[in-house]
């Protein structure tokens, strides 16, 4: 049995905070790349179309993503796939949601409760494996949904679908628990391979399992970087061949530049930044979406916290690539000064690094400060805070053009 397996399309995200333009263009990246799949289906002749949940990201569905999933079912239907589609907690399935309302084609099948339903998948009448696949009811399921699936096992490939929050696998923190389950779960029903939804990081939940999230079919934010799609799937009994098939057409990029040491003028910081920009980009800067970190030892660690300098130099850079957007942001910097020379020097300076040398290594001077932590973390918080700051100090109290 050979199918596509998707999940999180997430189509329609408002992407509130960013400009119009660029809302615009993510919402259309998402659709383009769930076409790709639809045609990777098609030209490789699949036997199903998979869809493990949050196709759409609320309940408040444009007239054009309900045109084009309409349509783009129906070019499934016409090409003989059928689809297993099984709601998330974005679009969930009871009566009154869209999952349940929109007039979905024949080959469409909705797993839109959390009662387990197994369904024959067949090509030209005859039976190639099985599908089952429970759904989202609701927004807030909080019941593991797996528990419930069947306990049989099957003469014929046999996938799992369902959207799920997986226990322990990668990302999962960053994802709200809906519809929780466990190995011990999932193992219960003997698949041969589970198609998962819901975390946006695409991982192989255990190495020795055969349990998959595809991640999200397009980045949604900076922190969803790299590229995104689908799997392909090829599944005989016991063997699974699972490919990643890239299909987003914008990726989010973040990236952090050391700067030079001896760079003080702008013109030439840009043209730095230009050079590093061009040798770490794998593509077309038209592609990346781009968080820039500044870091590193530069004298311009002041004039680099300046959001109308970073603003400046985000302009030139997005001017240069094309990036549909670009961020520029001030890292860990430091000052390049050498302290050696100051370092137990009868000076102020010297009193102030022999103090900030006992926070860093010995003991903490007591210092009265009121932070509702316990010891263990207020001494690494104190440090994190104290962390460049002999460099600060250094570059405050010694004029510029006498730190060599
Ligand atoms: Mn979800």
């Amino acid at each position: 049995m050979k199918f596509v397996h998707l999940a999180d399309a997430h189509l329609d995200t408002p992407f509130y905070g960013q400009g119009e333009d660029l809302r615009r263009r993510l919402r259309e990246a998402a659709r383009k790349s769930f076409s790709q799949a639809v045609d990777w289906a098609l030209d490789r002749r699949a036997h199903a179309f998979l869809i493990a949940g949050d196709l759409f990201d609320n309940d408040l569905l444009s007239f054009t993503t309900e045109r084009f999933l309409l349509g783009e079912m129906g070019r499934l239907q016409t090409g003989g796939i059928q689809v297993f589609y099984a709601t998330g907690n974005h679009d969930p399935g009871q009566a009154g949601y869209r999952a349940h309302a929109l007039p979905w084609p024949e080959n469409v099948t909705l797993f839109r409760e959390g009662k387990p339903q197994i369904v024959e998948v067949h090509v030209e009448g005859k039976p190639v494996g099985y599908v089952t696949g429970a759904g989202h009811a609701t927004k807030g399921e909080e019941e593991s949904l797996a528990a419930s699936f069947p306990r049989e096992k099957r003469d014929l490939p046999h996938v799992g679908l369902l959207h799920t929050q997986v226990a322990f696998a990668k990302e999962s923190a960053a994802h709200n628990p809906y519809a929780p389950s466990t190995r011990e779960e999932l193992a219960a029903c003997p698949v041969d391979y589970w198609a998962l939804g819901h975390i946006h990081t695409r991982q192989q939940v255990w190495p020795d399992f055969c349990a998959y999230y595809p991640g999200n079919i397009q980045g949604r934010n900076p922190r969803e970087t790299g590229p995104k799609g689908f799997y392909w799937v090829e599944l005989a009994k016991g063997s699974p061949k699972v490919e990643f098939v890239p299909s987003a057409s914008l990726e989010w990029l973040d990236l952090a530049i050391e700067l030079p040491e001896d760079e003080v003028a702008v013109d030439g910081l840009i043209e730095f930044l230009g050079r590093k920009l061009e040798a770490e980009l794998p593509s077309h800067g038209s592609r990346y979406l781009v968080r820039l970190w500044l870091v590193g030892r530069t004298p311009l660690v002041r004039e680099l916290q300046e959001e109308e300098n970073l603003q400046m130099i985000g302009d030139e850079l997005q001017g240069m690539f094309g990036f549909p957007w670009l961020e520029v942001r001030p890292g860990s910097l430091l000052y390049p000064i050498d302290l050696a020379p100051y370092r137990d020097s009868p000076s102020v300076l010297g009193e102030l690094l022999a103090i900030m040398g006992e926070i860093q290594g010995g003991d903490l001077p007591d210092l009265e400060l009121e932070l509702a932590f316990n010891a263990p973390d207020r001494v690494r918080y104190l440090r994190e805070l104290a962390r460049g700051l002999e460099l600060e100090a250094a570059a405050r109290l010694i004029p510029r053009g006498d730190d060599k």
